[in-house]
């Protein structure tokens, strides 16, 4: 990435750090943020990287939306083109082969909490404060919030209460409501972040990727055909190396095993 670029990344052994970094907005997304996004997960070589964690820069937010300034002037078609190519960015991260692990680091309101519920996984700092404050500005979420929020938490119920406030939820009713899996205190998030991280990639991958790609496509299939989806992942992994070596070592009780992503 170029010195000016608003997304950076750090590999830490098999996992890569993805950081929007463009603090003086508060990682507000606008349409160069989503770009290089969008680019970053395009670098990731899947085959290399087995996790990606996700967090803003600055301490403050993880992001605090969509560029209020950028959508201010936009005409309904602008704002159609912009709604779709996020929708679009984080469809990738959703669907992305690797999971994807959001640290949210404070503010993640609007497009950013849309951003978090695309990823996989969501650990949050006592810090985090979590809001769909798009009705306050006088539009409706954009970036899939009517659609992601229920579904991750489970709960129509609370989804458009906090859909139709706007209202803001700290960090320790966020995890109540299962909009996170766990909240740690803010030094301690990063290191969190990686440990999880580093146990998902610790274990085979394509076991792992299959379990996601298994999830996913299951999520918006009937039961029925969601098992048929699992079963084809299932079956898919007996051709691999790493199973006959995952189950040779349990036999074994080896806790050498080391998985070659084939
Ligand atoms: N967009 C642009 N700039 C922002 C944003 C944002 N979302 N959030 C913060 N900033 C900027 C501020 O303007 C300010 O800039 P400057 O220093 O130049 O004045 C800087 O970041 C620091 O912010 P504050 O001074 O406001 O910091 P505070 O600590 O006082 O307040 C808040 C922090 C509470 C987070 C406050 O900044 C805030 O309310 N931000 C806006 C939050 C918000 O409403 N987010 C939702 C945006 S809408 C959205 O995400 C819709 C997604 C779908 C889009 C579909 C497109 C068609």
């Amino acid at each position: 990435m170029c010195p000016e670029s608003s997304v950076k990344l750090q590999f830490k052994d098999a996992v890569i750090v993805i950081t929007v970094d463009r603090p003086e907005a508060l990682n507000a997304l606008n349409s160069q943020v989503l770009a290089e996004l969008e680019s970053a997960f395009d670098s990731i070589d899947a085959d290399k990287i087995r996790c990606v964690v996700l967090t803003g820069a600055g301490g403050k937010a993880f992001i605090a939306g969509a560029d209020v300034a950028e959508m201010a002037g936009m005409d309904p078609g602008q704002a159609e083109i912009f709604a779709q190519f996020g929708k679009a960015v984080f469809q990738k991260v959703e669907n992305f082969p690797l999971p994807v692990v959001a640290a949210i680091n404070g503010y993640c309101l609007g497009g950013g909490n849309e951003l978090a519920l695309s990823c996989d996984i969501r650990l949050c700092s006592e810090n985090a404060i979590f809001g769909q404050p798009e009705v306050s500005l006088g539009i409706t979420p954009g970036f899939g919030g009517t659609q992601r929020l229920g579904r991750v938490i489970g709960s129509a119920s609370k989804a458009k209460e906090m859909l139709f406030t706007g209202r803001t939820l700290k960090a320790d009713e966020a995890l109540q409501i299962g909009l996170v899996s766990a909240v740690y205190p803010r030094e301690s998030l990063m290191e969190a972040a990686l440990g999880l991280a580093a146990e998902i990639a610790y274990n085979a991958p394509i076991a792992v990727r299959n379990t996601k790609k298994a999830y996913n496509k299951g999520k918006d299939l009937s039961l029925t055909a969601g098992l048929e989806v699992e079963n084809g992942c299932f079956a898919a992994c007996f051709s691999t190396e790493d199973q006959k070596e995952g189950m040779r070592a349990f036999l074994e009780s080896r806790k050498d095993k080391v998985f070659k992503n084939r």
